[in-house]
């Protein structure tokens, strides 16, 4: 049993280490504003970062300048507070530098994320490879802040900057035959020490059908808060598909192979019983070992009732008619 129920998981989802990192950007924050009041200057080139933030911190702490100051905002974005920029980056699921919640930040920041490109394959017109900076050249990057509800019982709101997923496929041109899509992370133990144990299949694969993929809420991202992605985040391109468990959501996609049939996924070969291909969320459908019905929201006491869909079913039950969502899920 790798993914564990909410109960099992410790009350401190802060480590220590993200609590003395928030310190420290709060004590560089409280330097540059003795430094400014002392010599009296009034222009505020000396602080470290603009003060236009993306999204609404609601704790203020990220000291980190502005990487994407200009973001469309979208009609898709829900109106809940997010949550702090710290509490996401400090509590992640990215197995491939650890399953425990504080390792991603703790290992991932030696991944290398520049060059990067992403190789498309299958059932495609026009197969090839596009550069992580062709990305963000050619596509207009927005804000979506969305729910995120992890399979194991906890949920976040992150500002997330991304581009519809839809918008990178077209340019490959899927033929009839490309009914799903199938995704993969980078392979390569030797940056990602948790690919040395065998516990998923590595690398970690996903897919989507390819409705799911050209839906406009399924996005890629590349950053969050208006910054470049955190590695822990899944640097520097992860899918984010909001109506669907967090594991649907892979990180440091490096591969999309267009295909007829349904995709295999790193999930679903480690344990079928417990994780579909579909896994959107849904309260009636319990995991094997625990309840599905509610959810922390990391930072609140008091739990929450999850919703179908994630809250997004006026925007997808029109996907899923005449599916017997028990049975695919
Ligand atoms: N490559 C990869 N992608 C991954 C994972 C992972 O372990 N490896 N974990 C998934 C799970 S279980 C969740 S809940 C989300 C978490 O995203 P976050 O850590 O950015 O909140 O990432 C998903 N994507
Ligand atoms: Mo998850």
């Amino acid at each position: 049993m790798l993914i564990k129920p909410l109960d099992d998981i410790p009350s401190a989802e802060i480590t220590p280490e993200s609590i003395y990192q928030e310190r420290r950007r709060f004590m560089r924050n409280g330097v540059n504003l003795m430094i400014a009041t002392t010599v009296g200057v009034t222009n505020t080139t000396l602080f470290s970062a603009p003060v236009v933030a993306k999204g609404v911190d609601p704790s203020s702490a990220i000291n980190l300048p502005i990487d994407f100051p200009h973001l469309k905002p979208s009609a898709f974005s829900t109106g809940e507070q997010s949550t702090p920029f710290a509490k996401i980056t400090a509590y992640a699921n990215f197995y491939e530098f650890g399953t425990d919640k504080s390792d991603p930040q703790r290992y991932a920041q030696t991944l290398t994320t520049r060059p990067w490109s992403v190789q498309v394959v299958g059932e495609v017109e026009k197969p090839g490879v596009i550069d992580m900076e062709e990305i963000l050249r050619k596509f207009t990057l927005e804000e979506r802040i969305y729910r995120l509800r992890c399979v194991e019982g906890w949920s976040m709101v992150i500002p997330w900057v991304g581009l519809p997923l839809s918008e990178l496929i077209k340019r490959f041109q899927p033929t009839s035959k490309a009914k799903y899509v199938q995704f993969s992370s980078l392979l390569d133990p030797k940056q990602m020490p948790g690919q040395e144990d065998r516990f998923l299949n590595w690398p970690y694969t996903e897919g989507l059908r390819i409705d799911e993929a050209m839906h406009p809420l399924t996005i890629l991202s590349v950053g969050l808060y208006g910054r470049v992605l955190p590695h822990e985040n899944g640097a520097p391109l992860r899918l984010v598909v909001p109506w669907k468990y967090g594991f649907k959501s892979i990180k440091s996609i490096v591969k999309m192979r267009f295909m007829e049939q349904e995709p295999l996924t790193s999930w679903i070969e480690a344990e079928p019983r417990a994780y579909g291909f579909y896994a959107n969320v849904n309260p009636t459908v319990p995991h094997p070992r625990w309840s599905q019905k509610k959810e922390r929201r990391i930072g609140e006491f008091f739990k929450r009732n999850t919703l179908m869909f994630n809250g997004y079913a006026e925007q997808v039950s029109s996907l899923y008619t005449d599916m017997d969502l028990r049975k695919y899920y």
